[in-house]
C-alpha cells in the first residue's frame, strides 16, 4: 500500500455545513495524516461562526476500513484515534458521519464518535479486530454498548462480521439509509440537525446496568469453554464491556486503552497481523509489471471428480459459466450429483436461497463431449494424478481450445514444464493447484515455468481472486519433496513425524504434539481423511531419492487395505459415519513389528521433541524452497501452510516463527538433528547464510 498523500483530508463548505472529505486510498486507512487532517478540519469548520452543522465522508470505494495496521507496529503519533474521536464527540456542532463501503475497525468507532449517522444502503459495518488479535480500541468497546446494547455489541465484536446497513439501522447503529446520492443527502440531513448528540451523554453517566451481568458472566464462560482462557482477545472484549457497563465513560475508555495495548503486545496479534498482510502481498506476481490478466467469463473444467467439481462449485458462485466434462455418462451424472449435494445442503443450512441455488445452477453445462471446450476462456484439466493421462487429455484440450484461451492443470507435483508442453502451447498453460474442498479453501498455488507468459500467469491470479482465492505463485519443485510450496513442505513434516514413528512415539501422540501447538488436525488423522492410497499412488509414481530416508509403515498400511476412512480403518478404527476414530491397535502391532525387524530399538519422545523436529523440518524445507525459487518470499509459504495445511494463523506462519526464534537458533538447533536425517535437518542455504548475517526470514520478503 502506497504512502498516504501529503494532503488527505479537505475541508469544503456547502453554505452553513462544512463538509470533511478524506481521500487516502486505497481503504482511507486512519493513518497519522489522515487524523491530522480530520482534527485540522474539525477545528477550522468549528471555529468558523457560519458553521450549523459538519459531514465527515470519505473519497473513493469506502468510508475508512479502519486505523492504518501497518502503523501499529511504529511508534504512535498524535493525535491517537481515541484523541481524535473525543474532538468529534465533543464537537459543539453537530456532526453526521456519511458512510459508504465498508466502514471497518478504527471506521466505524470514528462514525460512532459522530453524533449522527447516515449510510448508502449498500454500506457494510463491522469490528473486526478480533481477526487481528485484537480489539476495538478506539472507543468502540464503549460506545458500541450503548448504541445497541451489551448482547449486540458481544456479537459484532467477537465475530467481526460485517452487517449491512439495513441491519444496521434496524439495531440503532445508524440513523439512516440512503439509496440517493449519499453525499447531498447527508449535507441534506445536517441541515436539519441543531443538537449535537454525543454518544455518552456525560462522560460520567453510567449506562443502565439492568442485569446485563448475567450476560457478561455467560459471555465470559462461553469464551473460556470455546477458546480457552488463553484467548487474550475475546477477554479483553468480556472485560471493555464490562466496563462499559459498571465505569462512567472516561474510566471505561482508560480501560480498554490497556486493553488494546496488552492485545496489541501480543504474540498472537502479532502472527494475525503478519498473516493479513502475508496474504496480500503473495497476491502481488512479478509478471503484473509485463501483463494484465485476460477477461474470463465461461471457464472449462476436464474431470467431474472431488476437485473438478468443487473447482465448478467455486466458479458457479462467483458467478461465471461454468462447463464441465466428464467421461461417459455415468461420470456426468457423478458429478451432478456432487454439486447438486452441495447445494441442497447449502439451501437446507440457510446458506443459500432457492432462488439462489438455481441461479448458479442455470450457469453450469454438463459434457461428456470435449469439443464443447472451444468457447472457454480458462480451461482447468482436473483429472486424476497420472502422468500420461493428463498429458493426453492436454493434448486435446491443446487442440480444441480457443486461440487465446488460457489452459490450466490442477496437478499438485508433476511436472508442469512437461504437462505445459503437451498442450502444444506451453506460453498459454499455467498450474492452478486448488485445495480440498475447492469451494471452501481460499488456497491457489498459481504454477509458474519458464515457457509461461506473464499474460497467462496473471489470467490465472486474475482469476483466483475473482473466486474470493489467495493466490500464491510457486515453480514444481522436483526430487525429495516434490510439488509446489505446500506438498514439498508436507512431504518433509511427513517424515520428520515417520522417523519418530519408526522410533517409538504412536500415531494418536504425534498428532496429538501438533494439535496442542494449534493444528486443527494431526498429520496421521489428515492421512487417514484423504486417504493412504492417495499419497501411496504418488509415492509409487517416482523414482525413490537413495539419499532420503523411506520409511515404509503406510506402504506396509495400504498393503493390509487400511486406507483410513474410506475402509473406515487407517492410523484409526472409525465407528460408521464417524469422522474421529480410536488408534488401530493392529498398526501400533506392526509398527513394532517393523521396528524388530529393522532392529529398533523404541525411545521416549516428549510432545515438544516430536513439535520441534516437525517444526524444525518444515522451515529448513522452506528455506530449501526459497533458495531454488520454488517459492517468491517466506510469507508466501507462510500463507500457504496457514490456508492450505491448518498451520495456526495466530502464529502468521513457519518462516513468521522461524524469526521469532531467529535463523541463528534455528540453525544450531538444525545441527544437532542433521546427522540423523540430513535430507531433513541439513540447513538449506538461505537459512545458513540468514544465520550467519544475523539476518531475517523476513528481510527477504
Ligand atoms: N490498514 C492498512 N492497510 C490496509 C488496511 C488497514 N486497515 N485495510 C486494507 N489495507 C490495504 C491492504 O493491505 C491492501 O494493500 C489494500 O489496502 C487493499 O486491501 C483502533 C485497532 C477493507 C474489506 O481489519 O478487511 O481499526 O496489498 O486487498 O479485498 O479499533 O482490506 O494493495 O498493498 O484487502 O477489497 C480494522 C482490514 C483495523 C479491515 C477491503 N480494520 N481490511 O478488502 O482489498 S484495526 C480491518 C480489510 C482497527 C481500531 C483498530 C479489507 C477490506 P495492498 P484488500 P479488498
Amino acid at each position: 500500500m502506497k504512502q498516504a498523500p501529503k494532503h488527505p483530508v479537505r475541508l469544503e463548505r456547502q453554505g452553513t455545513i462544512a463538509l470533511i472529505v478524506i481521500e487516502n486510498p486505497p481503504v482511507n486507512a486512519l493513518g497519522v495524516a489522515v487524523r491530522r487532517g480530520i482534527a485540522a478540519a474539525l477545528n477550522a469548520a468549528v471555529a468558523h461562526d457560519k458553521t450549523d452543522a459538519i459531514v465527515i465522508a470519505a473519497n473513493g470505494r469506502t468510508f475508512p476500513a479502519g486505523a492504518d495496521i501497518r502503523e501499529f507496529d511504529m511508534a504512535a503519533q498524535e493525535p491517537s484515534l481515541g484523541q481524535l474521536f473525543d474532538l468529534i464527540e465533543n464537537a459543539p456542532k453537530p456532526v453526521v458521519a456519511a458512510i459508504h463501503g465498508t466502514a471497518l475497525g478504527g471506521g466505524l468507532e470514528l462514525a460512532m464518535a459522530a453524533h449522527y449517522r447516515i449510510a448508502s444502503s449498500d454500506a457494510r459495518m463491522g469490528l473486526p479486530e478480533i481477526h487481528l488479535g485484537l480489539l476495538p480500541g478506539a472507543g468502540g468497546t464503549q460506545r458500541l454498548p450503548r448504541l445497541i446494547g451489551a448482547e449486540l455489541a458481544f456479537d459484532m465484536m467477537m465475530s467481526g462480521n460485517q452487517l449491512s446497513a439495513g441491519i444496521c439501522a434496524e439495531i440503532g447503529l445508524i440513523d439512516s439509509v440512503t439509496s440517493g446520492d449519499l453525499r447531498s443527502e447527508a449535507v441534506a440531513y445536517a441541515r436539519t440537525l441543531t443538537e449535537v448528540r454525543p454518544t455518552a451523554l456525560n462522560r460520567t453517566h453510567l449506562m443502565d446496568g439492568g442485569d446485563y451481568m448475567a450476560t457478561v458472566a455467560a459471555r465470559r464462560a462461553q469464551v473460556k469453554a470455546d477458546l480457552g482462557a488463553g484467548a487474550l482477545a475475546p477477554l479483553k472484549i468480556v472485560d471493555c464491556v464490562e466496563a462499559a457497563l459498571l465505569l462512567p465513560m472516561d474510566a471505561g475508555l482508560q480501560l480498554e486503552r490497556a486493553a488494546f495495548e496488552d492485545c496489541l503486545a501480543s504474540r498472537e496479534s502479532a502472527g494475525l497481523r503478519h498473516a493479513f498482510f502475508a496474504e496480500r502481498r503473495a497476491a502481488k506476481f512479478p509478471e503484473a509489471a509485463d501483463a494484465k490478466p485476460a477477461k474470463v467469463e465461461r471457464i472449462a473444467i476436464v474431470g467431474g471428480g472431488t476437485m473438478g467439481s468443487g473447482i465448478a462449485i467455486a466458479g458457479l458462485q462467483s458467478g461465471f459459466a461454468v462447463t464441465l466434462v466428464e467421461q461417459g455418462e455415468s461420470g456426468v451424472n457423478a458429478a451432478l450429483e456432487q454439486i447438486g449435494a452441495f447445494y441442497e445442503r447449502s439451501i437446507a443450512k440457510g446458506r443459500l436461497s432457492e432462488a439462489q441455488g438455481a441461479a448458479a445452477l442455470t450457469h453450469l453445462q454438463l459434457t461428456n463431449k470435449l469439443d464443447t471446450l472451444g468457447e472457454a476462456d480458462l480451461i482447468i484439466e482436473a483429472i486424476g494424478e497420472d502422468f500420461d493421462l493428463k498429458a493426453s487429455i492436454l493434448a486435446e484440450i491443446g487442440a480444441v481450445a480457443k486461440p487465446d484461451a488460457v489452459i490450466a492443470t490442477n496437478t499438485s507435483y508433476l511436472d508442469l514444464s512437461a504437462l505445459a508442453a503437451a498442450t502444444g502451447r506451453p506460453a498459454n498453460t499455467i498450474g492452478l493447484h486448488f485445495f480440498a474442498p475447492a469451494q471452501v479453501n481460499k488456497l491457489v498455488e498459481v504454477g509458474v515455468h519458464d515457457a509461461a507468459s506473464a499474460q497467462a500467469v496473471m489470467t490465472g491470479v486474475g482469476f483466483a481472486k475473482a473466486m474470493g482465492k489467495t493466490p500464491v505463485r510457486a515453480r514444481v519443485h522436483k526430487g525429495f519433496g516434490s510439488g509446489y510450496i505446500g506438498n514439498a513442505i508436507l512431504e518433509a513434516y511427513r517424515l520428520a513425524a515417520d522417523i519418530m514413528l519408526e522410533h517409538g512415539a504412536t500415531p494418536a501422540q504425534i498428532d496429538g504434539a501438533m494439535r496442542s501447538f494449534g493444528f486443527p488436525l494431526g498429520p496421521y488423522q489428515i492421512a487417514d481423511m484423504s486417504g493412504l492410497d492417495i499419497a501411496y499412488a504418488r509415492r509409487q509414481s517416482k523414482p525413490r531419492d537413495p539419499d532420503v530416508r523411506y520409511v515404509e509403515i503406510a506402504d506396509k498400511m495400504v498393503e493390509q487395505g487400511w486406507l483410513g476412512q474410506k475402509t473406515r480403518r487407517g492410523y484409526y478404527i472409525y465407528a460408521e459415519g464417524q469422522r474421529t476414530g480410536v488408534p488401530n491397535g493392529d498398526v501400533l502391532k506392526m509398527i513394532s513389528e517393523h521396528r524388530a525387524h529393522k532392529g529398533i530399538t523404541a525411545r521416549k519422545f516428549s510432545d515438544r521433541d516430536i513439535r520441534d523436529r516437525i517444526l524444525l523440518a518444515i522451515v529448513n524445507a522452506g528455506a530449501r524452497l526459497l533458495g531454488e525459487g520454488v517459492a517468491a518470499r517466506p510469507s508466501d509459504i507462510d500463507t500457504v501452510m496457514v490456508h492450505g495445511f491448518g498451520y495456526p494463523r495466530s502464529r502468521g506462519g513457519p518462516m513468521m516463527d522461524a524469526d521469532a526464534t531467529t535463523p541463528s537458533i534455528i540453525a544450531s538447533r538444525l545441527s544437532v538433528l542433521a546427522p540423523e536425517e540430513p535430507s531433513l535437518w541439513a540447513a538449506a542455504p538461505v537459512l545458513t547464510m540468514l544465520a550467519q548475517e544475523r539476518q531475517k526470514f523476513a528481510d527477504l520478503n
